[in-house]
């Protein structure tokens, strides 16, 4: 089979992680990558046997069927539609757009284009992840009466710690909440197959004014600087997030973000209850399931292909005992995309736009809801 040609639209954190993804998914041939900073992308591009080339060279290229955007937020509408109009399949980081407005445009050329999209909430592709999902599929958990949760990271602790992110102009109105908080409203959708349909919400700048780097510094690689190196900056983006959220049926729940929690490096935090049993899962420790009883003794299970529910069972590639982590999701969710690009017969089976605008109607209430202190509605759709 000839393989798929794609290429990269990025060269930090992310850029690099779905470099490296793609180079263990079958049949995809990354062709070229792109970046703000063309060093940056050069020397990339150069460890992989990647070649550089610009983004008008790449969306020009008809042997290029497929594009990876992995740009700060607030370039992905542009090059996202720019590609689909291209006529390009196109992979998004997430948060998809930085309004609802843009997430359904997008959407709607897509549909027009018969591109294949989808949004990087590589999440749902933990094993233990699909296990929680398979296990409510099949009424092991019973009614979801209570979902809980947080994500929280360090690495914005301190008034010196920077990053694009940090910028609304780069990143979007929100920080925490789409960065962050759109993957754990992503995973609890997923896991519990209900929606979101109100919510109230508290967001809280705990840095009003940064030291801004006066040179830019790669996601999580704040530690090396000194003082003297900073420019002080107002900061419009939040670092801590807390939603109270009322899901279809009864299902009630609640859950923080923060990019401000010492020691907790990139922990997001899911728990599950139902009228049966209960599940909680934690990234970082990916491999191990609690289930709790009421009537019997907790388990907690091991990832292990051979007691992974049969439906979950496809997202594990290794035997008990050997780990899948972080690089592993990205690689999940690219071969399943790459797969429905060579059979366009195929249902997709990894979160689309649609998802994306769900995720961006979500932060949109969550927004309205901070500034006005009120309940907000999130369009169920
Ligand atoms: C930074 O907070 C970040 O890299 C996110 O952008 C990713 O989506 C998450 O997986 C890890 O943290």
């Amino acid at each position: 089979m000839k393989p798929i040609r794609t290429a990269i639209f990025g060269a930090g954190f992310m850029g690099r992680v779905h470099l490296e993804a793609l180079r263990r998914v079958e049949h995809v041939e990354p062709a070229a990558i792109s970046g703000r900073n063309v060093a940056a992308a050069e020397k990339l591009g150069s460890a992989f046997g990647v070649p550089y080339a610009t983004s008008e060279a790449i969306l020009g290229d008809p042997s290029i069927q497929a594009v990876h955007i992995c740009t700060p937020n607030a370039l992905h509408f542009g090059m996202a539609k720019q590609a689909l109009l291209a006529g390009k399949h196109v992979l998004c980081e997430k948060p998809l757009a930085t309004t609802p407005a843009e997430a359904q445009e997008l959407a709607a050329i897509a549909a027009q284009k018969r591109c294949r999209v989808a949004v990087c909430h590589n999440l749902r592709y933990y094993p233990m992840v699909q296990q929680m999902r398979a296990m409510r599929e099949a009424g092991d958990l019973g009614e979801i009466l209570v979902v809980q949760g947080f994500y929280s990271q360090d690495w914005l602790l301190y008034d010196t710690d920077w990053n694009w992110r940090v910028d609304s102009t780069q990143g979007g109105p929100s920080r925490c909440m789409a960065d962050i908080g759109s993957h754990w409203f992503d995973a609890a959708e997923h896991i519990t197959g209900l929606r979101v349909f109100s919510l109230c919400a508290d967001l809280q700048t705990l840095h009003a004014t940064r030291q801004q780097p006066k040179h830019s510094v790669e996601t999580f690689a704040n530690k090396t600087l000194s003082a003297g190196d900073y420019i002080p900056t107002p900061v419009d983006t939040e670092d801590f997030g807390a939603v109270v959220f009322r899901m279809e049926t009864r299902a009630r729940g609640a859950m923080t973000v923060s990019q401000c929690s010492a020691g907790r490096k990139n922990r997001l935090s899911i728990e599950i209850y139902g009228t049966k049993s209960g599940v909680a899962w934690s990234q970082e420790r990916p491999d191990e399931l609690w289930i709790g009883h009421r009537d019997s003794a907790n388990q907690i299970i091991i990832k292990d292909p051979a007691l992974l529910h049969p439906s979950a069972r496809p997202f594990a590639d290794l035997p008990g005992g050997h780990s899948e982590g972080y690089d592993d999701t990205f690689k999940q969710l690219f071969r399943r995309f790459y797969a429905s690009i060579a059979n366009p017969e195929a249902t997709p089976e990894y979160p689309t736009f649609a998802d994306g605008l769900r995720q961006l109607n979500i932060l949109n209430a969550v927004l309205e809801s901070s500034r006005t202190r009120a309940w907000v509605e999130v369009p169920v759709v």
